[in-house]
């Protein structure tokens, strides 16, 4: 058992983001079995849920004339554009029914604004409006988190470097991960993470 300092952080293991899901990431479900078995050797374990309404402006869908992997300027930013995924209360957004869910402590819902993706646990994507996480953990007095789930180089990298940059001690056990690779974007953000100080770990 690792000490009361530290949290597992699942992120994102929903369906649309496994095999037969909208914004399937390939061998997606392949890491269910050992974040199972992790959360064993946490005393607190916190899951990620990407909770999107259906106008979401992430989606292509709600802006015409674009695709899905295009990437749109928003007021806060470049912001890729996805097909539908994760759509609240749909099959889609649900964990995958593998994952043990009995284990977490909480349960953080993001992107549900309409106006702003949020890729991160901590922060949405103006890298400012706050999830509530930091608050959640440093009320707890946990210090040092890691990262595992979906995808690598979206979801995952995103929190971490937020982990990294809010002072936390950030890890990603990159075996139970797994990435989208949009344009070289699996190696990029390896490297910021790296560069950033998060521990990448098999
Ligand atoms: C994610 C794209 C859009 C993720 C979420 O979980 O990495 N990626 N929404
Ligand atoms: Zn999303």
């Amino acid at each position: 058992m690792r000490p009361a300092d530290e949290a597992l952080i699942v992120i994102d293991i929903q369906n649309d983001f496994c095999p037969g899901g909208a914004l399937a990431v390939a061998e997606g479900d392949e890491i269910i079995n050992r974040v199972n078995g992790l959360m064993d050797d946490f005393q607190t374990v916190i899951l990620t849920q990407d909770w999107h309404p259906a106008d979401h402006s992430s989606f292509a869908s709600n802006h015409p004339g674009h695709a899905p992997f295009e990437t749109l300027t928003m007021s806060y930013g470049p912001q890729t554009l996805w097909p539908d995924h994760c759509v609240q209360g749909t099959t889609g957004a649900a964990f995958h029914s593998d994952l043990r869910t009995d284990p977490a402590d909480l349960i953080i819902r993001k992107g549900f604004r309409v106006a702003i993706d949020s890729y991160s646990a901590f922060f949405e994507n103006d890298r400012s409006t706050t999830t509530g996480l930091n608050g959640y953990l440093s009320a707890r007095g946990i210090t040092a988190v890691t990262f595992v789930g979906l995808a690598t180089d979206f979801c995952v990298a995103y929190s971490a470097l937020d982990a990294a940059r809010l002072g936390l001690r950030a890890r990603v056990l990159l075996g139970a991960c797994r990435g989208i690779d949009l344009g070289g974007s699996l190696a990029r953000m390896s490297e910021e993470m790296r560069a950033a100080g998060v521990a990448l770990e098999e």
